[in-house]
């Protein structure tokens, strides 16, 4: 029986819990036959599933602003969906990354035009920030957007673009140059099939999903395209990433509760010694670590998203904080998991093999672990100054 006393923990209303429940009877139902070797195709499938059932319309407010991203839901989403499937909380989480930028900073047009379709899986999104030389220095971007008669031209290159190839809408950083730096980047809505975007390179990473390499060549689009203001762009950026990180810590979180349940199962079958595994002190030293991590990820994860749902105008040490710990512990969760499992847990295909090289991208991307210590340091050392 899995442990679900997390979901009485006073961050959680009577809502959340009856979603997370009715989203682990889902997941148990609906992802089981999607076959992972075109991940592209399988993205597209459980885009459609996910959008036809409604648990896509958690990842955007709908487009007349009457309901608000609930990071609470966000959070319990993609953790019970990465306990499932690495790629379906994939799929999940980057319609809210792309369509994120809209969703907070969209004029009512830019909304209406975006969040229905990204909300009901009709379009699939992207966050067009990264490039090779600026992953975590945003501020040095060098794509730039000129403005040209009554709209904007852009030009250059973006890395390490997840639905990179698949998606309908991305959201791209540019330098509109107002000022120099952080204060001189601008976001817009570039459509999947605008004349001069192109796929540059698909890339292939260890745990595999849509990615590419983008190239913007002479890539003209309109006015009504600008996210907020000329310059806005590196906070739009920042802003977004604080909704989110918490979120990708809530991945991480599902991937580790998963990891603890193949463990949990694998310790109590397997027989050695005279005995169980679990009946092994050292192996009872294991679990008790890893359950102790697990819970510490869920209290950070937890206490970021329910701090923004209440209202806080700025989480950026709280995200930073559950993203960092939830990821890197998660991490040596599931390498413990993995070398309890011993040969097995190398198999290519086990959930812990698959785990392993599924955790590993989440303390690089959305901001890697170092530049999460950077961001919570600021954060202390400016409060500290006050
Ligand atoms: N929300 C709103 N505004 C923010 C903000 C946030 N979370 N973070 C910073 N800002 C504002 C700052 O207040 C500052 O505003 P003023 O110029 O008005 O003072 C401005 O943005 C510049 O901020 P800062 O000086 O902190 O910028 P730095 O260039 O030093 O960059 C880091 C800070 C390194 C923390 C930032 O670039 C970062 O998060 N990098 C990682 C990016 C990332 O996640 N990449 C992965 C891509 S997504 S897969």
């Amino acid at each position: 029986m899995r442990d679900t006393s997390f979901l009485g923990w006073p961050f959680f209303e009577e809502r959340h819990r009856a979603l997370a429940e009715r989203l682990d009877a889902w997941a148990g139902a609906n992802l089981g036959d999607i076959d992972h070797r075109d991940v592209d195709a399988a993205c597209r499938t459980l885009v459609a599933r996910l959008g036809k059932d409604d648990w896509l319309k958690h990842t955007a407010p709908n487009e007349d602003g009457s309901t608000r991203i609930d990071v609470r839901t966000l959070a319990l989403v993609r953790e019970t969906l990465a306990r499932y499937s690495g790629l379906a909380d994939f799929a999940f989480a980057m319609q809210g990354l792309g369509a994120g930028p809209i969703s907070l900073f969209g004029n009512a047009a830019q909304r209406r035009a975006w969040l229905p379709k990204t909300r009901s899986g009709a379009a699939i999104a992207a966050f067009a920030l990264t490039e090779a030389a600026s992953g975590s220095d945003v501020a040095n971007i060098t794509t730039t957007a000129r403005r040209d008669g009554d709209g904007y031209v852009l030009d250059g290159e973006k890395c390490w673009i997840s639905n990179g190839g698949i998606a309908d809408l991305y959201v791209v950083f540019a330098r509109t140059g107002e000022a120099p730096g952080a204060r001189g980047l601008s976001a817009f809505i570039v459509a999947g099939d605008n004349p001069g975007l192109s796929i540059a390179e698909r890339i292939d990473v260890i745990a595999p999903h849509p990615l590419a390499r983008l190239k913007f060549d002479n890539c003209r689009v309109g006015a009504d395209t600008l996210l907020g203001k000329g310059g806005d762009g590196f906070k739009i950026a920042m802003a977004t990433l604080d909704v989110f990180r918490t979120t990708v810590g809530a991945a991480a979180l599902g991937f580790a509760r998963r990891a603890m349940q193949e463990t949990v199962a694998r310790a109590s079958q397997r027989q050695m010694f005279g005995g169980s595994l679990a009946d092994l002190q050292m192996v009872q030293g294991h679990i008790a670590d890893m359950a102790l991590e697990i819970d510490a990820a869920a209290l950070l994860i937890y206490r970021a998203a329910w701090t923004k749902d209440m209202g806080a105008a700025r989480v950026s040490r709280e995200a930073a904080m559950a993203k960092l710990y939830a990821t890197e512990a998660a991490q040596r969760v599931i390498d413990t998991a993995v070398q309890i499992h011993g040969g097995d847990g190398v198999r290519s295909g086990h959930p812990v093999e698959m785990l392993y090289r599924d955790i590993r991208a989440l303390r690089i991307y959305e901001g890697a672990s170092d530049i999460q210590k950077l961001v919570i340091a600021r954060a202390v050392l400016s409060s500290a100054e006050r």
